[in-house]
């Protein structure tokens, strides 16, 4: 009864106490590294072995020695992650918008990108594609190409050159990142952190540079990092490292479709109510195929990736 009191009274200390604020800006492993309200920067640790904080986050924190202790993460209003069969990869919490950013080169996978666009929907975060390295005239027109059936279905692709010698598209995309937080991922080499200096010149992330003989001075980014856009904090900025596989174990097989708005405006009408719009009759999402209203190669990721997460051994 003793003990019961005295964790009722602690726990009592701790509600009443006053904790400091910050925001996650990045994090190492464990570590994370924190824009505390006061204005400066410190690292924070967990209480426990393991740290909950995501970059976006907002955490109260307590001083110890001159670094930080995380006491809580603050709710959060979204949060971004591949989901892979083992683990749940956090990209981001609480932003307001993807920019799914790819190169002319290294050649973008169909499948990677969709992927991350089914991640954006699914998690109700709107989302902005960006093809850059539009100097380099003949890579650039094929992919230009290739972005066809994502232009199609309503989404907002962008053209852009980060080159110094050939710059290009900035004016149209630098509204859209106004008033809001930005996260940006696509693959590695596609220009991520070189969008970053461009905008934040205090940011100087490290840029990857292709050596080809001799791989050296190479700079691939590792941690995912939050920059303010202005001095006034309106908008943000988050540069993310380049993945490969963009995991979607979260997702159901049986939602697939709706999260593919270019599926999803043909699917109303289903004589089936579970229909899979794979081999089913009546369904208007397989006529569309046929009748060329739904990209092929986009109903093939669609196949490919019901399947895939249909036969997941799980405890779905
Ligand atoms: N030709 C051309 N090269 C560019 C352009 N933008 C960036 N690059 C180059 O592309 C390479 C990769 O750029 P990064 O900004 O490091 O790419 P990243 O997306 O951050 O890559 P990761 O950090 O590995 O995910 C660098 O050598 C840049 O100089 C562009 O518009 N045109
Ligand atoms: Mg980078
Ligand atoms: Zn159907």
């Amino acid at each position: 009864m003793a003990t019961h009191t005295a964790s009722k009274r602690q726990r009592a200390a701790v509600a009443n106490q006053h904790f400091e604020q910050g925001l996650v800006t990045a994090t190492f492993g464990r570590h994370v590294s924190v824009l505390c309200d006061d204005g400066v920067e410190r690292l924070c640790h967990p209480r426990g072995k393991k740290n909950q904080a995501v970059v976006g986050d907002r955490i109260q924190w307590s001083l110890s020695a001159d670094q930080g202790t995380i006491e809580s993460v603050l709710p959060r209003r979204n949060l971004f992650f591949r989901q892979d069969d083992m683990r749940t990869k956090s990209f981001a919490a609480n932003i307001d918008q993807i920019v799914v950013f790819l190169g002319a080169e290294p050649e973008y996978s169909d499948m990677q990108l969709s992927r991350a666009l089914i991640a954006a929907q699914a998690e109700g975060i709107s989302a902005i594609i960006v093809l850059n390295k539009h100097d380099l005239t003949d890579l650039f027109n094929r992919s230009w190409q290739r972005l066809k059936p994502y232009r199609d279905m309503g989404l907002t692709v962008l053209p852009l050159s980060l080159n110094a010698q050939a710059p290009f598209g900035m004016e149209a995309l630098a509204p859209l990142l106004k008033n809001r937080a930005s996260l940006v991922l696509g693959p590695s080499g596609a220009g991520k952190s070189t969008l970053i200096n461009t905008l934040v010149p205090m940011a100087t992330v490290h840029t990857q540079e292709i050596s080809r003989a001799l791989n050296s001075g190479k700079h691939t980014t590792t941690s995912t990092t939050w920059y303010w856009l202005d001095e006034t904090h309106s908008a943000a900025i988050i540069d993310s490292p380049g993945f490969q596989e963009f995991g979607l174990h979260h997702i159901q097989p049986a939602e697939l479709a709706k999260w593919m708005p270019d599926l999803a405006a043909h699917m109303g009408a289903c004589k089936f109510h579970n229909c899979t719009h794979m081999h089913e009759p009546g369904c208007p999402v397989q006529t569309a195929v046929e009748d060329g209203g739904i990209d092929e190669n986009r109903y093939r990721i669609y196949q490919e990736l019901f399947d895939f997460l249909d036969n997941i051994p799980s405890y779905r």
